[in-house]
């Protein structure tokens, strides 16, 4: 793939990908998990060796753009596809993770809502942040406040369909919540959930984060050991390290319900992370672009290392 110089609509994006499959038909492969509320589809790639099987490996889950203003996210997961194919065989990291993992990524997990915001583009853009699903008195759903674990419980999310963060009617009441929650419950094979990792990319504020976002307690009662709890923490602060964010819990942030990676976490025990990758706007210039993906190249890798080894201390 090129080197990204502007920001990719959805078509775009999608062009790419199938570039990418068409490049590299042995490691990677495009799937579409389901459809957004206006029928778009909500697209993947998976990459690892022998990519068309299901394999014994640990598996990845990345995804980006769940909020659509988030512009950099989508190529922060564009990039990610282009060095695990592009530096197959070429660099051992690279063809040690993808012989030794099924890495599935999603990189506009909110179609609609990125459409709306890239269309009649203005140097400010739209601004859109939530799905594009008409509620009661607005439209669009909060798709970070829609997820079903401690849904609306305890702060952070709004019940008014006009607000940025308005939670739905329901847990899951959103077509791309359920897209997403659905892909994640159908990696459980043999009552094993195969996906060990899952990363959230937002933007921005240059932080590492890790759940709960909904308390500022970090445990789930009974599910894990202080040694995983603390492995948890652990890799999100060397990411940090890595790349020159800020690592924090959620909750540090600000107290947040329905999140995505409170869900990962929580209810399908998936060591779970949000990245806010660069800038002071939704909107940077796109000559960062290129600087601001790379400079998450170790981190990214790193991550997808661990994949074997939540479930013991380090
Ligand atoms: O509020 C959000 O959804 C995220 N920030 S953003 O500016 N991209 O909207 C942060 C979510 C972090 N995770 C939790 N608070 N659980
Ligand atoms: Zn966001």
């Amino acid at each position: 793939p090129r080197a990204a110089t502007s920001y990719h609509t959805y078509a775009e994006t999608l062009a790419e990908i199938d570039q990418v499959v068409a490049n590299y038909p042995q490691i990677a492969r495009k799937f579409v998990a389901g459809k957004s509320y206006q029928g778009r589809d909500i697209v993947g790639v998976k990459i690892s060796d022998n990519v068309a099987a299901d394999e014994a490996e640990p598996e990845v889950l990345y995804i980006a753009n769940i909020h659509a203003r988030e512009r950099l996210t989508n190529e922060q997961a564009l990039y990610l596809i282009g060095i695990l194919t592009k530096e197959y065989n070429a660099t051992s990291r690279i063809t040690n993770i993808v012989n030794s993992r099924e890495i599935w990524i999603i990189p506009i997990s909110n179609p609609d809502g990125q459409v709306y915001d890239m269309t009649s583009d203005t140097s400010a853009g739209r601004m859109w942040r939530k799905n594009r699903r008409p509620n009661s008195t607005s439209t669009g759903t909060d798709l970070n406040r829609n997820f079903a674990y401690r849904w609306g419980c305890c702060g952070g999310s709004s019940g008014n369909g006009a607000s940025e963060t308005y939670r739905g009617p329901s847990a899951e009441s959103e077509p791309e919540t359920k897209v997403l929650a659905n892909f994640a419950r159908s990696r459980v094979v043999g009552g094993v959930q195969q996906l060990k990792i899952f990363l959230d990319i937002h933007s921005y504020g240059e932080l590492v984060l890790w759940p709960f976002g909904y308390t500022y307690a970090n445990t789930v009662p009974g599910a894990l050991s202080a040694d995983e709890e603390a492995t948890h923490r652990t890799i999100g602060r060397q990411m940090a390290n890595s790349n020159g964010y800020t690592p924090q819990q959620a909750s540090d942030l600000y107290i947040t319900d329905g999140t995505t990676d409170d869900w990962f976490w929580g209810n399908q025990r998936i060591f779970s992370y949000t990245f806010e990758m660069y800038g002071s706007s939704f909107y940077p210039s796109p000559s960062v672009i290129e600087r601001e993906t790379s400079r998450n190249r170790d981190a990214l890798l790193t991550l997808t290392e661990y994949a074997d080894c939540p479930y013991r201390a380090i």
